[in-house]
């Protein structure tokens, strides 16, 4: 998974550097937070100085993370970074002002991810878009590098493997996802531990979250969507920046083939999650509206009222099921008839 040539390259790197960056994407999910702390217990291992950074709030329940309270808001100012290592991110504004305010003069970039959008912004691309989390591609790195698989660092790693696949449930689960998972909890992870924690227990406020969704949901032409606005996200006591799962839920209804979620933000923008089920694909819908993702999970950012968010994306969502399904009608018409 990890081609030998690109493990010598950050093996050199990580030799030649002595202040590396390591910021990961904003909003984080399990994936995000786990790279992020997996890769700063690998750092401690090599005896590196690094800074673990994230925009945003690192949600509570990922607190048992070893690490999670070193990840910080912003880089240190004083420190000239040589090292700069990007994970989970589709692209460069994915790790929000924590990069786009970096001097990127002198630092070498390394971006590792899985998204099927991704732009290959580092001078290191170790991209690899059949992983099913960005850890899993980090385990493989890891274990190149001569790292000791402690079993917090099988806790980290696993917290993302668990978390991107929602519990192995998704698509792009494959014999190997389960190896590395069998080998992370061989090395002292807990996978009942883990999932219960980063992704079965929740606080109320997630519940009110979907009570506002559901209530106002609507299904149009295989297109299941809501929208909450930020006052009634308030209402909520909602805290996180991450989606609430919400949309996952919403693409399990058999009469949709496709859900999105609108969230309006603190700074009036309006978030768009969007999920799906094969045959179809989301990434690209995401991608015509400046956002990205993987195929069946993506989203974008846009400006706008909610209303003509909601109006103009769903519109391009209809489209996008219009077209998919005429071009899944001429190659596999069972799988259309199966799937909306
Ligand atoms: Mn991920």
């Amino acid at each position: 998974m990890v081609p030998a040539s690109t493990v010598e390259s950050i093996r050199h790197l990580l030799d030649a550097s002595t202040r590396i960056l390591v910021i990961s994407h904003i909003a984080p999910d399990g994936d995000a937070i786990s790279s992020l702390t997996s890769i700063g217990q690998v750092l401690q291992q090599f005896g590196k100085e690094f800074t673990l950074v994230c925009d945003d709030d690192i949600p509570e329940r990922f607190s048992y993370l070893p690490l999670a309270s070193a990840i910080q808001k912003t880089p240190v100012q004083s420190v000239d970074y040589d090292l700069i290592i990007g994970l989970d991110a589709g692209d460069s504004s994915r790790l929000g002002r924590a990069f786009s305010q970096q001097d990127l003069q002198e630092p070498v970039i390394i971006n590792i991810d899985h998204h099927v959008t991704n732009t290959r912004y580092g001078q290191i691309n170790l991209v690899e878009t059949r992983a099913t989390a960005t850890v899993e591609i980090l385990y493989h790195l890891f274990l190149a590098l001569g790292a000791e698989l402690t079993p917090d660092l099988a806790t980290s790693l696993l917290t993302g493997l668990v978390t991107d696949t929602l519990g192995f449930r998704t698509a792009g689960v494959t014999k190997d996802t389960l190896q590395t998972a069998s080998e992370l909890v061989e090395a002292g992870a807990n996978l009942f531990d883990v999932t219960s924690k980063a992704l079965m227990l929740k606080p109320l406020s997630t519940l009110l979250m979907w009570q506002k969704g559901l209530k106002n949901l609507r299904l149009e032409e295989g297109v299941i969507w809501t929208t909450i606005s930020y006052a009634e996200k308030l209402e909520t006591g909602y805290k996180n920046s991450s989606s609430f799962g919400l949309g996952n839920m919403l693409a399990e209804v058999n009469e949709a083939a496709m859900s999105a979620v609108l969230t309006e933000t603190a700074n009036g923008q309006i978030k768009v999650g969007f999920r799906c089920r094969p045959p179809y694909n989301v990434s690209q819908l995401a991608m015509s509206l400046a956002g990205g993702g993987h195929d069946l999970a993506a989203g974008c950012t846009l400006e706008g009222t909610l209303e003509e968010v909601e109006a103009l994306v769903i519109s391009k969502s209809k489209e996008s099921i219009r077209t998919q399904k005429a071009t899944l009608e001429r190659v596999d018409p069972v799988a259309v008839r199966s799937s909306i």
